[in-house]
């Protein structure tokens, strides 16, 4: 049982805040000059425990995740030789319960005209249930992108070692108009009434992200159709789109080739020139094949995220076993390319995470996968618990850089909620950076204070405000990064979004926190609102770190169940196995 102290909590801020940080003597673990024994302490410490990883260099982007014969796999871009960004190949790895990983060796290399300069992203499609195909990008000896096939060599070994390259490469091609440096990322195919296939590649067009539309009853010949799958206007290349189905009503997933009248479509796209994944909801209509959105917002600022802080290029798949999507989501470092070096690796991946649509119909829903839950070891619980106005209160029992919390706050004087700007819809982030956790409201901010070194000086904040509309309450999530860490050289953002819940209907609202070392991912309402931060404190490598409750509103609020468990560390790719 953790036992909470209350203390006072705007002191401790004021401290910090007002605190010059650390001295130099503190900053220089990571700094290529320091001396190797300190530097691999530190990079021990930013290694993840529960996220996916290879074992060392550089990952980006997952790739063709499937469920096949009882195997999980997921690929994802990699450079073999290095820790930064170059020689694109396809990592493998699979699994059987989507924590423990087998490393296997590179399924897709560079080693043919027409993918000599990279194997980018791309996808799988299992074949009327039965044959794996992937399709991705190859960037040929001119440079330019095309698109191409990889099928196993042999279908009965269960993991899929090796894969072929059949002498057909490439299928699509960059000509009639398509920019030959902005055309990648063949998104996984799907099954037509009518007999055919179809995928869809990202693109640039005169500035507009699209989604080319090919078609094929064959999957080796492709022909263009006669219109995009969709185009907007000004948001630039769509990396990685990603198109499936997901039912109008309830928490089970579809094979990408479902379609119905209780059905939606999910058309996802990688913003490059923002690193944010967006998505629209809408309806697919196959005989046209077009996709009609539920509501056509040019400005792509306004469009729904899956998360709403480090996330990108992501890939959904449909899992067969579970019956159910999952979202896969290369999670870029924040640090330093000097640290990079040092650590020896750089990039994980999101846990993956089920995915349907809510059942206000308006956005969708994001949970961490049940069997990640099998990680809980000991852990602090408590309910009913009082958190007064300034009151800051730890959670111990639990080891608070491999932990996973979650909590309900429940408000009992929704009527001193300050009142709310609709100006403010259009910035979050601002709103999270302009009332930070140190500046009081009605009702918040409230919320956790993660990776906290003893004094406070290093923390990351993630809270709520709860505001009055005129007509409905709303909530505001922030991850504060800001003092996440006393070191210079580490990006540290603030991220917020308002999040889609009736507290008045629910009168609670829920929080539930991933902390792993360097990347905190947290879950409000629910899922339905998620924000993912990279984060590198000092006081990982001193070992001294803290996790918090917090209330820094007016008002008292009740936390009704606070749940904390230590995870324990699955095997993700640990070499020699
Ligand atoms: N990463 C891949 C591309 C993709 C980009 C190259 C997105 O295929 O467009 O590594 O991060």
């Amino acid at each position: 049982m953790a036992s909470f102290h209350p203390i006072l909590f705007f002191l401790c801020y004021h401290f910090v805040f007002t605190s010059n940080g650390a001295s130099a003597s503190r900053r220089v673990f990571l700094f290529p000059e320091s001396d190797q024994e300190t530097s691999s302490i530190a990079s021990n410490q930013y290694r993840t425990a529960c996220h996916f990883q290879p074992p060392k260099n550089w990952m980006n982007d997952p790739n063709g995740p499937m469920h096949y014969n009882g195997v999980y796999h997921l690929f994802y871009q990699y450079n073999p030789y290095s820790v930064v960004a170059g020689n694109k190949s396809w990592g493998h790895s699979t699994s059987t319960d989507l924590i423990n990983w087998t490393p296997q060796d590179p399924a897709i290399d560079r080693n043919k005209p027409y993918d000599i300069n990279g194997c980018w992203s791309g996808s799988a499609t299992i074949l009327h249930g039965s044959k794996p195909v992937i399709l991705y990008t190859g960037i040929d000896t001119e440079k330019r992108q095309v698109q191409n096939v990889a099928i196993p060599k042999n279908l009965s070994d269960p993991f899929l070692r090796e894969w072929t390259k059949p002498d057909y490469n490439p299928i699509m091609e960059p000509i009639d108009g398509i920019n030959a440096s902005q055309f990648r990322d063949p998104m996984t195919a799907w099954h037509g009434s009518d007999g055919h296939w179809r995928v869809a590649v990202g693109a640039e067009i005169e500035g507009n992200g699209t989604a080319i539309l090919y078609k094929s009853n064959d999957f080796v010949h492709w022909v263009r159709a006669a219109s995009p799958l969709h185009t907007s206007r000004g948001s630039g290349m769509w990396e990685c789109p990603d198109f499936y189905p997901v039912l109008s009503k309830g928490r089970q997933g579809l094979d990408t080739s479902e379609n119905s009248r209780d059905v939606k479509h999910v058309l996802k796209m990688s913003l490059a020139e923002t690193q944010s994944d967006h998505y629209m909801l809408g309806r697919y209509d196959l005989e046209k094949d077009v996709f009609v959105p539920d509501k056509t917002v040019d400005d792509y600022r306004e469009w729904l995220r899956y998360d709403y802080g480090k996330f990108y290029a992501s890939k959904t798949f449909f899992d067969e076993k579970k019956k159910r999507r999952i979202l896969w989501s290369w999670l870029n470092e924040s640090d330093s390319k000097a640290d990079d070096l040092l650590k020896g690796w750089a990039g994980i991946q999101a846990v993956p995470r089920t995915i349907w649509l809510d059942s206000n119909g308006r956005q969708l829903v994001q949970w961490p996968v049940k069997e990640l839950e099998s990680l809980r070891r000991t852990g602090a619980h408590l309910h009913n618990t009082e958190l007064k106005t300034g009151g800051l209160f730890e959670i111990k029992g639990v080891k608070a850089s491999q932990a996973n919390v979650e909590v309900d706050f429940e408000l009992p004087n929704l009527e001193i909620a300050k009142p709310f700007d609709p100006s403010w819809l259009i910035d979050p982030p601002k709103l999270c950076r302009d009332e930070d956790a140190s500046v009081q409201g009605g009702l918040g901010p409230f919320g956790l204070l993660i990776l906290a070194s003893p004094n406070l000086e290093e923390h990351t904040a993630v809270f709520f405000r709860v505001y009055k509309a005129h007509n409905r309450y709303r909530v505001l999530l922030c991850s504060d990064q800001r003092r996440s860490s006393l070191r210079p050289e580490v990006d540290k953002p603030a991220y917020g979004s308002f999040v889609d819940i009736d507290i008045k209907k629910e009168g609670k609202i829920s929080l539930r926190t991933l902390i792993d070392h360097s990347v905190v991912e947290s879950f409000a309402g629910g899922g339905r609102t998620c924000i993912t931060a990279r984060v590198y404190p000092e006081v990982l490598v001193t070992g001294d770190i803290h996790l918090y409750a917090f209330n820094n509103g007016t008002e008292t609020i009740k936390v009704s169940k606070l749940q904390a468990w230590d995870m324990a560390k699955p095997w993700i790719n640990v070499e020699g196995e």
